[in-house]
């Protein structure tokens, strides 16, 4: 009974153009490989500046958005959908913290960076926003086809 109230949540994972750079997609998949979490989606892309500010939004009107585009476009970013019970916020806690200096050891953004402006990875911040970032709405998920994917890999 536990069991089938338990929801299967959808999360956008993205390696950012830094963490592709310094090698670490395997180092990231394989976290959330051996968490237990299955990988639906992935692709290497490289994001448009329109794509990047429709995906961060919602940050439109803080002082470091510019930043954070030129960032997310200045090389290929990693797309990708994982699925399973609870991944959205145990994805959140595997990342860590937004500022990498107070990610905790042990988190991805903790053990592998030190700038917020280049913290490796991107993680949906709420189940509804994961599906927002991997389904059909999402211009990002159409346009690297990571929807297609994702949606073929449904079983
Ligand atoms: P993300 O969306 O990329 O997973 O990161 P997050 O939830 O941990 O943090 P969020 O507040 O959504 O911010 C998105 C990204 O913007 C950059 N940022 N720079 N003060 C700054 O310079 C600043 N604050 C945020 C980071 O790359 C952050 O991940
Ligand atoms: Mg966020």
């Amino acid at each position: 009974l536990v069991a089938s109230l338990e929801q299967v949540d959808e999360s956008y994972i993205m390696v950012k153009p830094d963490g592709v750079q310094r090698g670490f997609v395997g180092e990231i998949i394989s976290r959330f490989e051996r968490k237990g979490f299955k990988l639906k989606g992935l692709k290497l892309f490289q994001c448009s500046k329109e794509l990047a500010e429709e995906h961060y939004k919602e940050l439109k009107a803080k002082p470091f958005f510019p930043k954070l585009v030129d960032y997310i476009t200045s090389g290929p970013v990693v797309c990708m959908a994982w699925e399973g019970v609870g991944v959205v916020a145990s994805a959140r806690k595997l990342i860590g913290s937004t500022d990498p200096l107070q990610a905790e050891p042990g988190t991805i953004r903790g053990d592998l960076a030190v700038q917020t402006g280049r913290n490796i990875i991107h993680g949906s911040d709420s189940p509804e926003n994961g599906k927002r970032e991997i389904g059909c709405g999402s211009t990002m998920a159409l346009a690297c086809q990571l929807y297609v994917i994702h949606v073929l890999n449904r079983d």
